[in-house]
């Protein structure tokens, strides 16, 4: 059996930003060979010796989304968010673009989910940043410590399914923009540029026109290998496109399953261990967090049954997949979206809690809930990833209560 851990669209483990900047890799090694060398080895750990230092960034709403890098170069990593990027340890505040005023009650932001990447390959991390659903896709360049904002480049004028993200769709150890064309239907994915002073993204639709998915408010979207050929499959609710070799060709073949209601991020994984993969999600608006099992139901046709996660909390419209407790098997993280829909979702007024749900696939897998913290939430994705440098995951979020980031720390 493969190590399904190896196909998680986001790596769980701490040398993330290496791998993202993969291109910068000798370049950061050489600059900060100390701190790098210092990252501890994460040991498996019960989940009573863990807990998080909460930092309040900002409670301030400027954004539903959040990204993680070294923006200026110092060797820490910075917190992105909207207009705005937090310089660490202090997380002082610095524009990086014209901020506006947005109401948690009234409406959402510009900015939704987020990732850093150095765009055209100058050594600066740069700030990707998908607008409100079906609206444009910009991207931020790095003034490499300038004053002032940054430079604006657009993307595409308009990206479908609220779970648009960030993902490397075709295997070549940079990350890609996955989302939907709302005027075809089409899922797509956009190529970064791959050379210096490159700045046009490449768009590969993959699926026929009308899709579903592929609407401005589709909800469900993931990335993971569901039939375990090595190569990562698209995921949507109503089933998933088979990679085919060439990730560039039009028409990948569809698999129509019943995977659920509208949910946030979608991942594939064994989760009872039988040696097929199964889809975890969560509900974007609702209530409910699920696993589908996958069996066959005859030869050629897999059969999907739902199983229940959690159903402590509404709205959990981001969901992370990382392993928290170093034990080798990604956990699940999320919480309610504080106001999703303007105090109209179902327990829309209870507190605003994120949690981490300790996972142990097996036969009879088991997911254990352990409250972060009861004043924030999640926005619609979460980030987890080791942050602080030191060998365990962090994880931080922008939403209508402002932007968040939660330290692990061991006893
Ligand atoms: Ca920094
Ligand atoms: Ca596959
Ligand atoms: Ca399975
Ligand atoms: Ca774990």
């Amino acid at each position: 059996m493969k190590d399904n851990t190896a196909n998680l669209p986001f790596r769980k483990s701490c040398p993330a930003r290496v791998y993202i900047f993969s291109s910068l890799s000798l370049f950061i090694i050489a600059l900060f060979p100390v701190e790098l060398c210092a990252q501890k080895k994460s040991k498996p750990a019960p989940a009573a010796s863990i807990s998080f230092k909460k930092e309040v960034l900002t409670d301030v709403f400027i954004a539903e989304g959040v990204a993680v890098g070294d923006v200026n170069k110092d060797g820490r990593t910075d917190v992105l968010a909207g207009a705005y990027w937090f310089e660490a340890p202090t997380w002082t505040k610095h524009e990086l673009a014209q901020p506006e005023t947005f109401y948690y009650d009234k409406g959402y932001s510009n900015a939704f989910i987020s990732q850093t990447l150095d765009v055209n390959l100058d050594g600066w991390t740069d700030f990707v940043r998908i607008g409100f659903p079906g609206k444009e896709v910009l991207w931020f360049e790095n003034p490499q410590n300038k004053a002032g904002h940054w430079k604006t480049h657009l993307i595409d004028s308009t990206l479908g399914n609220e779970s648009a993200g960030f993902y490397d769709i075709d295997g070549d150890g940079r990350l890609d923009i996955l989302g939907a064309d709302v005027k075809t239907g089409q899922m797509c994915w956009f190529k970064a540029p791959a050379a210096k002073k490159e700045t046009q993204w490449k768009k590969f639709p993959i699926s026929q026109e009308k899709s579903p998915g592929t609407s401005n408010f589709s909800h469900g979207l993931g990335v993971g290998d569901v039939n375990k050929d090595g190569r990562q499959d698209i995921i949507i609710k109503e089933g998933w496109w088979e990679a085919p070799t060439n990730r560039q060709q039009a028409n990948w073949m569809f698999h129509a399953a019943n995977l659920g209601e509208a949910c946030a991020q979608m991942y594939a994984f064994d989760v009872d261990k039988d040696g097929d993969q199964d889809i975890i999600t969560s509900s974007a608006h609702q209530l409910g967090m699920w696993w589908y099992e996958q069996t066959q139901e005859s030869e050629s046709t897999p059969k999907w049954t739902m199983h229940t996660i959690s159903e402590q909390f509404a709205q959990t419209h981001g969901l992370a997949f990382a392993d928290i407790n170093s034990d080798g098997t990604p956990d699940l993280i999320t919480g309610k979206r504080y106001f999703a829909h303007m105090g109209k979702d179902p327990g829309e007024l209870e507190p605003p809690v994120i949690y981490w749900f300790e996972f142990k696939p097996g036969k009879q897998p088991s997911f254990t809930g352990h409250q972060i913290d009861d004043a924030s939430g999640v926005g619609v994705h979460v980030i987890a990833e080791d942050i602080s440098r030191d060998g365990l995951i962090d994880i931080v979020i922008a939403n209508k209560k402002g932007v968040f980031v939660f330290t692990q720390e061991r006893k």
